[in-house]
């Protein structure tokens, strides 16, 4: 069952451990790990620790830590786990980041994504695949920490004032664990 979690000044966050069938994660994992072309991008900060890839309906950029998307067709298998997404959070996304985590020194750091383009409450759907990894949400103000082990297969939707109040990161592991697929599905406004 999905769980409803109400955080700090407004946040709320929708996490279904079970989105997605095992057998479903599995297919999907495989086809985008395999049919993905996995992009070494490189930021203001140098190369990200980790491979990206972004789809999005025709015309739309977006830019964050100084690297400018141009739009790439959304895939028959893209399309249908929007369609899923979308049913299950009540929100339209016209735009999906990938990220490839190769293992378990692959990471992102701290940010909140509230890039102007996407408005001042956005809503953003996230469904992890692969190794479970942590997702690190933390309220700077207060230095609150919320962690969650992000399951394969699992939706998590960070909704309210998330991206206003709070940041997130998927740290680093010393652990010895295999590959992860994020998807981060957003709403570019025009
Ligand atoms: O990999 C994750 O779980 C988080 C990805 C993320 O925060 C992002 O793409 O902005
Ligand atoms: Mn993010």
């Amino acid at each position: 069952m999905p769980q409803r979690i109400d955080i700090h000044d407004g946040g709320t966050l929708l996490y279904d451990a079970a989105f997605f069938s095992q057998e479903e994660a599995d297919a999907i994992f495989e086809q985008l790990r395999n049919a993905t072309p996995w992009r070494r991008e490189r930021g203001r900060f140098g190369p990200f620790p980790r491979l990206t890839m972004w789809y999005a309906d025709d015309g739309l950029a977006y830019s964050y830590s100084g690297v400018t998307h141009e739009a790439v067709a959304w895939t028959q298998t893209l399309t249908d786990i929007r369609r899923r997404v979308e049913l299950a959070s009540d929100v339209l996304f016209n735009s999906v980041l990938l990220n490839y985590y190769r293992d378990g020194l692959d990471s992102m750091g701290y940010h909140a994504d509230n890039e102007p383009e996407l408005g001042a409450n956005p809503v953003i759907a996230s469904v992890s695949l692969g190794a479970v990894r942590q997702f690190v949400l933390k309220h700077p103000k207060t230095g609150d920490k919320l962690k969650f082990d992000l399951a394969h297969g699992s939706l998590l939707v960070m909704g309210g004032t998330c991206q206003r109040h709070w940041v997130h990161a998927v740290p680093k592991t010393k652990a010895i664990i295999g590959p992860r697929i994020n998807l981060t599905l957003r709403q570019i406004l025009s």
